[in-house]
């Protein structure tokens, strides 16, 4: 049976991972607004991920004889500057996820809950994969600047990423 603290960390990082839905979800309605459908592809699937992130966490905390309450989803921003200050603010938000899935390990430290750490692992490795994943566009972003061709075939590309559902745990 998961633990009392534990499963309040995991409860709080439910509500991390819905509002990175929800942030996403918000994302893709700018770059819906802007036009750039292949970059609103891309946010799609970041909403599915972070759904599955969610659902992950939500299922282990009931496999382990916890609770599941949830809380309320804060509102998240609606408006950047351009694509490029958007997957800054992406990057920024992966890299306060990151942050906290490392909290999440040093409770389950803490408290030796040593399933939640084997179980934390995966969502530390998919952190890892995220940010090397929005640093590559921030990357092309910044090489690209003013064009509007470059933007134009970097939408493109955006356009092929597929969902996946992850195996989690
Ligand atoms: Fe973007 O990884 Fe979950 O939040």
């Amino acid at each position: 049976m998961i633990n009392e603290k534990m499963q309040n960390a995991f409860l709080d990082q439910i509500n991390k991972e819905l509002f990175s839905e929800y942030l996403y979800l918000s994302m893709k309605a700018y770059c819906l607004e802007k036009n750039l459908l292949g970059f609103a592809n891309w946010f799609d699937v970041q909403v599915q991920e972070e759904h599955a992130h969610a659902m992950g966490m939500y299922d282990y905390v009931v496999e382990r004889g916890g609770r599941v309450i949830l809380e309320a989803i804060e509102k998240p921003e609606n408006t950047w500057e351009n694509p490029l200050e958007l997957f800054k603010a992406v990057l920024k938000h992966e890299e306060f996820v990151t942050s906290r899935i490392n909290a999440l390990m040093d409770v389950a430290e803490e408290t030796k809950d040593r399933a939640a750490l084997i179980f934390l692992n995966w969502y530390l490795k998919e952190q890892v994969e995220e940010e090397a994943n929005v640093g590559g566009v921030i990357a092309q972003l910044e090489l690209i600047g003013d064009d509007k061709s470059g933007l134009f075939a970097l939408d493109k590309e955006l356009a092929t990423r597929t969902f996946v559902a992850p195996v989690i745990g």
